[in-house]
């Protein structure tokens, strides 16, 4: 797991040549007031069109120190944009991260729309670790080795932007759209599965919406985890035993309603479900 928060937040050093820190905590504060209050809220870069990558990761460290501070617990980093379709939308060649917190796990089989700006859900396959792994140079056999189990899950994102309408840096910024997770309850070792080859079905109120096999995520999840040590590396960061890591979407995004019953079939690691109340 994480470290306590003191360690992460000596962790998460803002750099010393990047945008001004009070316009990074004043942007980190905008993000989650828009969090909290369930309000959508302009891009970011329409303001601030210069907003690098760089940045923006210290934007979003800003928003885990303040959710830290408040008393909130990592589970795990989240790997975003690892399909071809939406790191085509977004005309960049590498995938993202962000964080998901304790208080964004649904336990229930419900959720409620009013806790949500404009939620979309997708099917993932979630990794967690036996043993840390530090990059750089990290691969997925390297991945898989470390892996105590996968667990299916659902995760539903839920941009602060205006009608999900974003560019790259405003994305990164904003937790890579972090708000929410159902995990499944069935739980297998990596070793027992094909993991790219698994296949699944996303379904709303009876109809399947979308579907996908594990390799939409880079080609194979656990090269998606690989990718995320090797990111981290960048900033001396490690992924840890028993960090529960969300590897990216196998299928598209698909826009939640009130009355929606999700159902998420995955070959091997049985169903995710939940229903959208108001
Ligand atoms: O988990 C994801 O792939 C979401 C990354 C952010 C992009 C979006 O909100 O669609
Ligand atoms: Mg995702």
């Amino acid at each position: 797991m994480w470290p306590q928060s003191l360690q992460v937040q000596e962790e998460y050093k803002l750099g010393e040549d990047t945008m001004n820190k009070e316009i990074i905590e004043k942007l980190g504060r905008h993000l989650l007031d828009a969090q909290e209050n369930r309000r959508e809220v302009s891009k970011i870069t329409t303001e601030h069109p210069e907003l690098t990558v760089e940045q923006a990761y210290d934007i979003q460290e800003q928003i885990v120190r303040s959710k830290l501070e408040q008393g909130l617990r990592i589970i795990g980093p989240k790997m975003g944009l690892t399909s071809q379709a939406k790191m085509k939308q977004m005309n960049v060649d590498d995938p993202i991260y962000g964080y998901v917190f304790d208080n964004m796990v649904v336990t229930g089989q419900d959720i409620s729309l009013s806790d949500y700006i404009h939620p979309k859900v997708e099917a993932e396959i979630a990794f967690v670790l036996g043993q840390d792994i530090q990059g750089p140079g990290i691969t997925g056999a390297q991945v898989l080795a470390a892996t105590e189990y996968v667990i299916p899950a659902l995760e539903i994102i839920d941009s602060r932007y205006e009608n999900f309408q974003f560019t790259l840096p405003d994305v990164i910024a904003d937790n890579a759209s972090s708000s929410g997770v159902i995990f499944g309850n069935v739980i297998k070792r990596p070793e027992q599965l094909e993991l790219d080859l698994l296949g699944v079905t996303l379904s709303i109120n009876g109809k399947i919406k979308d579907l996908g096999a594990g390799a939409a995520v880079v080609g194979h999840p656990a090269h998606s985890v690989a990718m995320l040590a090797n990111m981290l590396a960048r900033k001396g960061l490690k992924l840890r035993a028993g960090e529960i890591i969300l590897t990216g979407g196998i299928t598209g995004a698909i826009l939640l309603s009130e009355g929606d019953s999700v159902s998420a079939r995955f070959d091997g690691l049985g169903s995710v479900d939940f229903t959208v109340g108001a």
